[in-house]
């Protein structure tokens, strides 16, 4: 077998593969040949043999070295083919991304937050499944007293055999205050806490109404709580979130079993500046909370004496009609894109 023959045919084929294909039968047919050349090998003496298999393994190497570097470069070259083929329009119209939307809600309650952090309130919740207890007799409203048809309550139907305590019954929270004595039964004053959730009541919805919206609840207990300080509380709490000093309130005595004495708290009318407007019914004013002083029978009932407080109640969907000048509660929960993409 003449080598170098072998190696020119190699050198031949080689210059004329352009795959990598090409280049694997090349690779294939020469170990053929070097098994052929190996096994006519034995007929030979032994100095020969040495001889031709060290030439037989340099042919090997210079193979494979230039079968990796012809690799390469048809690699490259496909890449090249490729991204010449390929072409990118920068200047076509993009898929357009729709941007979400923070909720008027979600933007009121954050801001609300806010406010009362800045004011030394912690931010705490409760839960929206709530027992009678909390929800009713803790705060003072007798059992069968027509104070809880006040709230229109959804009771949760529960299958139980055995006749439920105060504590077991369930409803939907009518209110935040449920939280007022949770906190109170597990903490000791000072107590400075703001609560927002969500609320339920079984009532027909109207432009101000709806079943189920949000309050936040203001509780502050300690010794020589005064209406003053409620009074100073809710002013700089209105004036912050509409960021206008020229709110004003005013408190009407009014009831709920809970605080004594109780008020409806309203504020002056920013839509119109008490000048009169369809939103305040022309009257300057509009009802936006109710407070008072808590009642000695919820601090009892909480285990707490000694001690005097304020709690208020506030509806943030009401504060965020007023603040973007919304029309209709039922806005809110309506879902319409229309509406939720002004926010
Ligand atoms: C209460 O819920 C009391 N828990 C508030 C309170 C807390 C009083 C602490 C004293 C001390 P009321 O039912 O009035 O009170 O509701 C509070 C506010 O929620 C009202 O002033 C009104 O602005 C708003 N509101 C009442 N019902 C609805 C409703 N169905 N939809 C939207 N807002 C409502």
């Amino acid at each position: 077998m003449n080598i170098e023959n072998l190696k020119k045919q190699i050198i031949e084929k080689l210059s004329k593969a352009t795959s990598l294909k090409d280049l694997e039968i090349i690779g294939k047919e020469y170990l053929e040949e070097k098994r052929n050349i190996s096994s006519s090998m034995k007929e030979l003496g032994a100095k020969e043999k040495k001889e031709l298999g060290v030439r037989l393994n340099e042919l090997a190497k210079f193979l494979e070295e230039e079968i990796t570097q012809k690799t390469k470069k048809i690699k490259l070259l496909e890449i090249k083919e490729k991204e010449e083929n390929e072409f990118l329009d920068i200047t076509l119209k993009g898929d357009n991304v729709k941007r979400g939307h923070i909720h008027p809600l979600s933007l009121a309650k954050k801001e609300l937050e806010d406010i009362f952090t800045f004011l030394g309130f912690s931010i705490e919740e409760g839960p929206e499944v709530e027992d009678e207890w909390h929800n009713f007799d803790a705060l003072n409203f007798p059992l069968n007293h027509p104070a809880r048809e006040m709230q229109d309550t959804f009771f949760i139907k529960q299958n139980n055999r055995k006749e439920l305590s105060q504590k077991e019954k369930l409803v939907l929270r009518t209110h935040t205050s449920n939280v007022q004595t949770r906190y109170m039964e597990n903490h000791k004053p000072p107590i400075k806490i703001a609560v927002p959730g969500r609320v339920f009541r079984s009532e027909a919805t109207d432009a101000r109404h709806e079943v189920c919206f949000y309050q936040i609840e203001g509780l502050y207990v300690d010794k020589d709580v005064s209406v003053a300080n409620l009074k100073a509380v809710l002013l700089r709490f209105l004036q912050e979130y509409f960021k206008d000093e020229n709110v004003k309130i005013r408190l009407r005595p009014s009831f709920f079993p809970f605080v004594e004495p109780g008020f409806e708290v309203d504020m002056s009318c920013t839509v119109c500046n008490q000048k009169g407007c369809p939103v305040c019914s022309y009257e300057g004013w509009i009802e936006i909370l109710g407070a008072g002083m808590v009642h000695q029978n919820v601090f009892k009932n909480c285990g707490l004496k000694d001690v005097t407080g304020f709690a208020f109640g506030v509806s943030v969907d009401r504060l965020a009609m007023m603040k973007y000048k919304i029309d209709n509660i039922r806005w809110f929960h309506s879902g319409d894109l229309r509406f939720l993409k002004q926010f």
